[in-house]
C-alpha cells in the first residue's frame, strides 16, 4: 500500500494538445518545488487530438502524473467528478487544463482551508486589491449575467461559482462528487449547492486569472444548455429536501 500523497490536481482536459503541456509542466515543476507527495490526474475527456498521448509522453518522465482517458466526450462535470473520484491527495484540486490560473495561487486556497474552510472556491468576480483578472470583456458581462441568473435560482453566498480553480479536503470531496448528476459546466453549480445543503464551510477567494487563447466555451453555444442543467440540479436538490409527503 502506497501512502496518501498530500496533494491531488485533477485536471480535465478536452482537446487540449496546444495548451495543457505548458501547464502540466508548471504544476510539475511547482509541486516537485514543495517536496510533499503529489498526484496530477488528467482525464482526457474523449480528446480528438493528441492530448492523450503528450499527457502520456509526460507521465513517462513524471510518476507522479497519471492519465485517465475516457473513450467518450461526456463533459467537464462527468470529468472532474471521475478524477475527484479517483484522487487519492488529502487536499485535492480541480484545475483547468489552460493554465488561465497560475499554479502558485494553489497557496490562497490552501491558507483559506487551513482558517477553517472545507473547500475553497477562487474567484474571478470578488474585488481584491492583491489580484489581477484579465478577461475579454464580453465573457466579463456574460459572467455577470450568468451569476444574476444563478443567483435568483437561489444560489447565494458564492458569486464567481465557474471558476476552473477550486480546493478540497479529501473527506469532502469524497462526499460531495460521487453525489453529482451534471455532466457538463453546469456542475458547479450542482456543487456549490450540495456543499451548502450539506453545510460545508465554502471560502470564495479571489485568485490572479488570465484569459487564455483557444477556449471551448461559446457564451451562445453553451449557456442555455449550462442554465438548463443548474435548473434540473436545483430542481433534483430541492426535491432531495422535500420528499413528497405520502397521502
Ligand atoms: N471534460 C471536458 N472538459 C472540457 C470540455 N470542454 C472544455 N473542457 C475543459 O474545461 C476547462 C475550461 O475550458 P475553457 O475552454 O478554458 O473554458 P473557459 O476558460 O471558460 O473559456 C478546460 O480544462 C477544458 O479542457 C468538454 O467538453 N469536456
Ligand atoms: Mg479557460
Amino acid at each position: 500500500m502506497f501512502a496518501a500523497p498530500a496533494w491531488s490536481v485533477v485536471i480535465p482536459a478536452y482537446n487540449e494538445a496546444a495548451r495543457l503541456p505548458a501547464y502540466l509542466k508548471e504544476v510539475v515543476a511547482y509541486f516537485d518545488g514543495r517536496d510533499q507527495p503529489y498526484e496530477v490526474l488528467v482525464v482526457d475527456d474523449g480528446s480528438r487530438d493528441a492530448t492523450g498521448a503528450l499527457v502520456r509522453e509526460l507521465a513517462g518522465v513524471h510518476a507522479c502524473v497519471r492519465l485517465h482517458a475516457l473513450p467518450a466526450n461526456r463533459g467537464k462535470g462527468f470529468a472532474v467528478r471521475t478524477g475527484m473520484m479517483a484522487a487519492r491527495g488529502a487536499l485535492r484540486l480541480m484545475a483547468d487544463a489552460d493554465g488561465a490560473t497560475p499554479i502558485v495561487e494553489v497557496k490562497r486556497l490552501e491558507a483559506a482551508i487551513q482558517a477553517g474552510a472545507d473547500l475553497a472556491v477562487g474567484s474571478r468576480a470578488l474585488p481584491d486589491p492583491s489580484v489581477v483578472v484579465r478577461a475579454r470583456a464580453h465573457r466579463t458581462l456574460a459572467g455577470q449575467v450568468f451569476s444574476r441568473l444563478v443567483r435568483a435560482l437561489g444560489v447565494s453566498g458564492v458569486v464567481d461559482t465557474q471558476c476552473g480553480f477550486k480546493l478540497f479536503r479529501a473527506a469532502v470531496a469524497d462526499d460531495l462528487f460521487p453525489a453529482l448528476r451534471t455532466d457538463g459546466f453546469g456542475f458547479d453549480v450542482e456543487l456549490v449547492l450540495l456543499a451548502q445543503h450539506r453545510g460545508y464551510r465554502i471560502a470564495e477567494v479571489p485568485i490572479n486569472w488570465t484569459d487564455q487563447p483557444g477556449s471551448k466555451v461559446g457564451v451562445l453555444k453553451d449557456g442555455p444548455r449550462m442554465l438548463a442543467q443548474i435548473v434540473a440540479a436545483c430542481l433534483r436538490l430541492a426535491r432531495s429536501r422535500n420528499p413528497r409527503r405520502e397521502a
